[in-house]
């Protein structure tokens, strides 16, 4: 049985006027139970190591607090968003057993009780296997769900001696007896490292994918709109332009330009159907002055203010 390590908020001293997330998170708590939103960090890549990746994504969590704790509430939602992180609660990062499959499994333990009671959910990978636990989240809390990922890749690839991956979790999800996969869609894929193989399988399977070359602002709205409840959503940080995220195992010389991403974001936040999200993949070992660790952080930080805005038509 895995355990839970604390998680780390440390936050340089501010003045009490200028409170970071950091200092807030789960001030107005006594405990996860009655908390609106949980985080929770995967510390694994042991998925990248077998797909043949650059592994280092195990130190995400820690590299994205690191750059959350640091930022400021949104000053235009300022009283919701203060009150939101006073509401939100770090559960820490899963202890990591050596063992992909009972990793995945017990990150799926941990967030099903949250899933089931309501509490919106966000996972710090890890590796794009922090998905499959995920989802095992929302299977074991008995609730199927619509896919929704931001990735350049469609991760769909078989699986290698009879054992997942990071470039798996997809088809772990579409092919899992649970039948807890209502839909996947994938938004963002780079032409040029998608096998035609791995389309013909969505196709066969009845999910949908689009590219990343051409999206804009409304086509994220309504893919958003068009989402079945309950959804989950998935954000890949190598869907992103390299320029803009180096820190990642795969990083693409083409990709979505941040404004799209972070719009993404917070439409994740705004829109009633989704219940959790994951952020997978910052590698800091690969990182550049910390950019994509901030952009990682930056994706929760939209993600709460859109989640501020959910039921109303605000924009970002
Ligand atoms: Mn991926």
């Amino acid at each position: 049985m895995n355990r839970l390590s604390p998680a780390d908020w440390t936050v340089p001293v501010t003045d009490p006027q200028d409170p970071r997330v950091g200092r807030l998170l789960g001030s107005g708590l006594s405990g996860p139970e009655e908390a609106l939103c949980v985080l929770v960090g995967f510390p694994v890549d042991e998925g990248v190591r077998r797909n043949g990746g650059r592994p280092g994504a195990a130190q995400g969590p820690s590299a994205l607090r690191r750059a959350l704790a640091r930022l400021t509430p949104d000053p235009a939602r300022w009283e919701g968003f203060v009150n939101l992180l006073r509401r939100t609660w770090d559960l820490g990062d899963l202890v990591p057993s050596g063992e992909l499959t009972e990793d995945q499994e017990a990150l799926g333990r941990v967030l099903a009780p949250y899933l089931e009671r309501g509490s919106t959910a966000i996972i710090l990978g890890g590796g794009h296997e922090t998905a499959l636990g995920h989802f095992l989240g929302h299977a074991t809390a008995g609730r199927s769900v619509s896919i929704l990922n931001w990735d350049a890749h469609p991760d769909v690839r078989p699986l290698l001696d009879a054992e997942g991956h990071s470039g798996s979790p997809f088809r772990q999800i579409l092919e899992h007896p649970s039948g807890r996969c209502r839909g996947y869609h994938v938004v963002g894929l780079n032409p040029h490292v998608v096998a035609k193989a791995h389309l013909d399988y969505l196709d066969a399977r009845g999910a949908r994918y689009e590219f990343g070359p051409g999206l804009t602002q409304a086509r994220i709205d309504e893919i958003y709109a068009e989402l079945e409840a309950d959804a989950m959503v998935s954000f890949d940080l190598d869907a992103v332009d390299q320029a803009a995220a180096p820190g990642v195992s795969a990083p693409g010389a083409i990709g979505l330009t941040p404004a799209l991403w972070l719009h993404a974001a917070f439409r994740a936040g705004s829109s009633p159907a989704v219940r959790s999200i994951d952020i997978v993949e910052l590698c800091p070992p690969l990182d550049r002055d910390d950019q994509t660790a901030r952009l990682a952080a930056l994706t929760i930080w939209k993600f709460w203010s859109g989640f501020l805005a959910r039921g109303s038509q605000e924009g970002p």
